[in-house]
């Protein structure tokens, strides 16, 4: 993931790029576990693993069962899985989360966060989303939802054993009081919540109480923290949760995103998981510097094997940053039918539909390239780049053609064309940074092509990025590249996605 910097003065953040949203954190010992939302992805909920709360390996999703995550044709797009939080109680993992137009609030366990994680545990009476799990000194578990209530839940069954009850909802008039979580620290119990919108409003605020069930007390400072109103590159920044750092001090995981081009500013890789150091001042948590590039941690820094930039997919099982839209059936997508690629059938859909034979991993990085050999002798598919199933640009081969296609809202335009020779192909695409040149311009441009046979990249048909960006698009995702099927089958001998 994000590493040390070379000058070993700072380190880089967000320190889990890319689309990985409302991150909730938990330590044990000297592990460090975060989970992020994963929407309308299978496998759902992915799990990282940290011991300096900067360097994070993916060390699977919580979600990678049919029998865990229904995920509806009907659902939406930016529905699905929202807002986990994971906490570790009485030798445990848990991890309690909303599944947004199908199950609602829903409990699962694990004994290793790598899993395997259990069936969900219907929560019925859990309402709303961002549950939070708290245990106090007896044993009660206090479940507080966005909005901002309160019960108490019997998490061995998901019975609810009381009302939800108000407690605190941030400051009078903000919209949208959210993501909750409940901690004891110290002597008191905090109640930290995001407010004003996951948007550029964002912010975190905090208060205090000497009971897990109020009354709360505001913190004086609120909000803790909130790049509204400023120049600043980290913007949206909010939905955060507090963890004790190696050393005794503390941090904040929070969710912010990073806008570029011209104005409204356009946000193309998602919600993103940055870091802050916290100190406290008279019982309150002070935010300190949240920054691109941040001073490094007065702790020992941990390596992480960073994920190799090219899949050969030589592996039984695909490795856990590969996501799918809905579901993965095994029969349409994986590696065990021709040994060495990742087969892709057609289901008689294309990525305008909810159930896309699609798998493609996070974009992380402002600019990259991506490359993918693919042979499409027997169907037609190609390289896309998703934000949902109807902003996608894609380029697609069938057995004598390429094309570059752009999906934008209702509008669907074939950009360029040309025959292709028989035989399997590679498939690029290249994102730089657009140049700036007036307020409408940018954040980047996404160019299209085919690698000649003497290795020189041909563009085919370049596209600005905005239009694949949240502000455009709405939701709650980011932008996920990968390789699909609209017709028959086709094959992916390797896939190659580095920083640019
Ligand atoms: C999530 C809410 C939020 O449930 O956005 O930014 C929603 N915060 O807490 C979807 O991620």
């Amino acid at each position: 993931m994000s590493g040390r910097h070379p000058a070993d003065a700072t380190v880089a953040n967000p320190v889990i790029p890319g689309f990985h949203p409302d991150p909730s954190i938990c330590r044990v010992g000297d592990d460090y576990y975060l989970v992020c939302s994963s929407f309308e992805y299978f496998p759902g909920i992915p799990v990282f693993h940290s011991r300096d709360l900067v360097n994070w390996s993916q060390i699977g999703n919580a979600l990678d069962r049919p029998s865990q995550l229904r995920l509806p044709r009907e659902m939406p797009s930016s529905g699905g899985i929202y807002a986990p939080t994971l906490r570790h109680h009485d030798g445990r993992f848990w991890l309690i989360v909303t599944n947004v137009g199908s199950s609602g609030n829903v409990l699962y366990t694990a004994t290793d966060p790598a899993g395997p994680w259990s069936e969900p545990l219907p929560l019925p009476g859990v309402p709303g989303i961002d549950p939070d799990l708290a245990w106090d000194e007896d044993g009660t578990c206090w479940c507080t939802v966005a909005g901002i209530s309160q019960l108490r839940l019997d998490p061995a069954t998901g019975e609810t054993l009381s009302e939800p009850e108000r407690t605190w909802s941030g400051a009078p008039g903000a919209q949208a009081p959210e993501a909750p979580h409940l901690y004891r620290i110290g002597e008191y119990w905090y109640l930290l919540i995001a407010e004003g919108g996951t948007e550029r409003g964002h912010s975190v605020a905090i208060a205090r109480s000497e009971s897990p069930t109020g009354p709360f007390e505001p913190c004086p400072a609120n909000p803790i923290l909130t790049h509204r109103s400023t120049h600043h590159p980290i913007q949206n920044t909010g939905h955060a949760d507090l963890v004790q750092a190696p050393d005794g001090s503390w941090c904040l995981v929070l969710l912010a995103v990073r806008p570029g081009g011209g104005t409204p500013g356009w946000h193309v890789l998602g919600r993103e998981t940055f870091l802050a150091p916290v100190s406290w001042v008279d019982g309150w948590p002070v935010v300190g510097e949240l920054s691109l590039e941040m001073p490094a941690p007065a702790w020992p820094l941990t390596p992480v094997q960073p994920v190799p930039e090219r899949d050969d997919f030589d592996q039984a099982e695909l490795h856990p940053q590969w996501i799918s839209v809905r579901e993965r059936r095994p029969e349409l997508c994986g590696t065990k039918e021709r040994a060495g690629w990742l087969t892709l059938h057609a289901a008689g859909t294309s990525l305008d539909e909810p159930d896309v034979v699609f798998t493609g991993r996070r974009q992380q990085h402002l600019t990259c390239r991506v490359r993918a050999l693919v042979d499409a002798s027997a169907g037609r598919g190609g390289l896309a780049v998703r934000l949902d199933e109807q902003h996608h640009y894609e380029i697609e081969a069938d057995a004598g053609t390429v094309k570059v296609l752009a999906r934008i809202g209702p509008l669907r335009t074939e950009v360029a064309s040309r025959p292709l020779p028989a035989g399997p192909v590679v498939l690029g695409l290249d994102i730089a940074l657009a140049p700036p040149q007036d307020a409408r311009t940018g954040p980047d441009l996404l160019s299209f092509g085919v690698e000649e046979p003497d290795g020189t990249f041909t563009v085919l048909g370049t596209l600005e990025g905005r239009y694949l960006s949240t502000e455009v698009a709405g939701g709650f995702t980011g932008r996920v590249i990968g390789m699909y099927a609209a017709t028959g089958t086709v094959h992916v001998d390797w896939f190659d996605y580095r920083a640019a």
